[in-house]
């Protein structure tokens, strides 16, 4: 039986388990990266480990999300970074070079190998062919240390595409017709493997934007084959060494077939404020805009960048349009700036700011109360923008470019011509803001900013654990809820105590005193409690605050990881239907807890309702030992 090109980079990295769909797998990470806003966490959890070097074939530290510098944190936190990497063998990518995952395609990644990273959009990777996976920091600091990286042996569903995109539609309408299709969560443990004749006709960022924002799915991770168009991309980023042929065998059995034909495709945009609240443009065309916003790791490539320029050449955005750009990378801004399409961005009235994340995490450029947003970026969840009450809309550059000079929503099919946008043959190579790790690394000093705290200190699991429903929330809870990130909060991602103030804090604002005065308790959620991004920060502001498990419909992948991870009893309604009995408020209790996590099935007894809730902790008997130790850290100690 033919194998998936997912099933073949995992079998040539697999080190613990058996390829058994469902079950536990460790596989060996090649490559890992971290950016600042995870990064800090993810180092001083490497040094709590006492490993002196790294021991993947590459480990990368960008600088990207957090470069405001309002005060001294921010850059607190990069010298940090850049210190203990250059101790302990890590590539340090300076502020200014780009955003981590434009930057990694562009001049790290390698097709067949696998990489994880501190970021929940690692997985922009795929679109080289690489096995690319977003986790928690501690995870990522397992990985440098050279130990395996566990994953449910995912299932494989094949995207086939077919046809050809028209002008005006674009790779960003392919993700998002893959996200109505399936949903916010239709992806945990599953793999999207793209696959078909469309596939030839994507360049490698067409298909990284794919990658990028198949993270939106709640997938592990998202590929596509190793052909001509990779080789060609590699070459021109003078590195043709790297690449090799790779894709699925032509008999390859996939659990789960999607069908996106890519000629009859139209513009689509995501509604607020979800990732999967896809409509066609042209139903809500006319809608009046306060902002444009280019970029992201989704959609700021040169050849994104190349086409709104192309867009927007000659004329000006109208003044109620707030017309703003981050280029994904140095190379990007360079090329552009040579080629004197940024010339052509700035007559049309574009703010260009740094190479980074900028206002796709809230870092400045807050649109005004009630704007209407349109982004090229990936999430558009509640507040992320920095503006509670706007609406952000989620859309292709093409759409975003003509609505910028219209003033209105605008669908581009008809209305955009682009010419053939040819890739360069060669782009523009310049390494030089990466800086190489010291070559022993004994001698570098590590310096540690006072914003700079300890991560919180777990403690074993005890018999009997209890405490009050502290909260009790809805469907889709994502991290941006759980632990929000803006201009104000993100300098603060290496200081816990200052951070927990705000855990859950968009839902209700005195959860956190709340939880403290209560000396912690459970977080009641629905399903696909903690969608989004990777930040650890919403596993340890709650064991901050003391709360010792979270009670869901179901959980997304990469927080139930974090959770365990740090040991918070990940916990799921065996019937549904009694989330619905618990109320703020009502004290819980789980006796021989112990016993409980072993046997993978907890009685949550609410005292104050008097019922007994069946819970379901489906996790390995390795996660049952994190558990059991008070988390990774722990066990790690534990073991030594
Ligand atoms: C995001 O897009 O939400 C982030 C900010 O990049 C996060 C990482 C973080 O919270 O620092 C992610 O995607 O994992
Ligand atoms: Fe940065 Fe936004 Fe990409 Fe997250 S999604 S890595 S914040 S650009």
């Amino acid at each position: 039986m033919g194998k998936t090109l997912t099933e073949k980079i995992i079998a040539s990295h697999l080190v613990v388990g058996e390829m058994v769909k469902g079950q536990e797998i460790g596989i060996i990470i090649d490559q890992t990266l971290t950016q600042d806003s995870t990064g800090t966490m993810a180092y001083l959890q490497f040094e709590a480990m006492g490993i002196p070097r790294v021991k993947t074939k590459k480990s990368l530290a960008y600088i990207d999300h957090n470069m405001l510098q309002e005060g001294p944190e921010n850059m607190d936190d990069h010298l940090y970074i850049q210190s203990v990497a250059k101790k302990h063998g890590i590539y340090y990518s300076r502020p200014g070079n780009g955003i981590c995952h434009q930057v990694q395609i562009e001049r790290f990644g390698v097709p067949g190998d696998t990489l994880l990273g501190s970021d929940s959009h690692t997985p922009t990777g795929g679109g080289l062919g690489m096995l690319a996976i977003g986790a928690g920091g501690l995870d990522v600091a397992v990985a440098m240390a050279g130990d395996p990286y566990y994953i449910t042996m995912p299932k494989v569903v094949k995207v086939e595409l077919t046809g050809k995109l028209r002008s005006g539609v674009s790779s960003k309408d392919v993700i998002l017709e893959v996200l109505r299709q399936c949903t916010v969560k239709g992806g945990v443990n599953k793999v999207f493997e793209y696959t078909g004749e469309g596939v030839k006709t994507l360049t490698v960022p067409e298909r990284a934007t794919i990658t990028n924002m198949g993270a939106e799915l709640g997938a592990t991770t998202s590929i596509f084959p190793s052909d001509e168009m990779t080789e060609k991309f590699l070459d021109a980023q003078g590195r043709v060494e790297d690449y090799q042929p790779l894709a699925a065998d032509d008999d390859a059995v996939f659990d789960e077939i999607v069908t996106v034909d890519m000629s009859v495709l139209e513009p689509l945009t995501a509604c607020p404020h979800s990732p999967d609240k896809v409509v066609k443009v042209s139903e809500i065309e006319g809608l009046v805009v306060n902002q444009v916003a280019i970029g992201s790791c989704t959609n700021s490539s040169w050849l994104d960048l190349m086409k709104v320029a192309e867009i927007v050449r000659g004329k000006t955005v109208p003044e109620n349009v707030s017309f703003v750009i981050a280029p994904g990378s140095k190379q990007v801004l360079t090329m552009l700036a040579e080629n004197g399409a940024l010339a052509d961005l700035l007559n049309a009235g574009a703010r260009v700011l740094e190479c980074g994340c900028g206002p796709c995490i809230g870092m400045g450029q807050a649109p005004c109360t009630d704007a209407v947003s349109l982004r090229t970026f990936n999430r558009n969840f509640f507040g992320r923008s920095g503006t509670p009450s706007a609406d952000v809309y989620l859309l292709s550059p093409e759409t975003a470019a003509i609505s910028a000079i219209e003033g209105v929503l605008t669908n581009p099919l008809g209305k955009v011509n682009l010419p053939e946008i040819t890739m360069p043959e060669k782009f523009l190579l310049n390494d030089t803001m990466v800086v190489a790790p010291a070559s022993e690394g004994t001698e570098v000093v590590v310096i540690k900013g006072p914003n700079i705290k300890p991560f919180p200190a777990t403690k074993p699991l005890k018999k009997t654990v209890e405490g009050q429903a502290l909260i009790v929330v809805g469907d889709n809870i994502t991290t941006d809820h759980i632990m929000p990130s803006n201009a104000k909060l993100l300098p603060y991602r290496s200081n816990i105590p200052y951070l927990s103030n705000y855990c859950l804090a968009p839902c209700d604002p005195d959860f956190p005193q709340r939880a403290l005065d209560n000396k912690g308790g459970f977080i009641i959620g629905g399903s696909n409690y903690g969608q989004g991004s990777s930040r650890e920060h919403a596993a340890l502001a709650p064991v901050f605050l003391g709360i010792k498990g979270v009670a869901a419909k179901s959980f997304a992948r990469i927080h139930q990881n974090n959770l365990i991870n740090n040991g918070i009893l990940p916990m799921v309604f065996e019937n549904e239907s009694d989330y619905d009995t618990i109320a703020q408020g009502d004290e819980l209790v789980i006796e021989n807890a112990q016993e409980a996590v072993k046997a993978g099935k907890v009685s949550l007894v609410n005292k104050t309702k008097g019922l007994t809730y069946a819970m379901a902790i489906e996790i390995s008997e390795r996660q049952k030992e994190m558990l059991l130790a008070g988390g990774l850290i722990n066990l790690i100690k534990s073991k030594k």
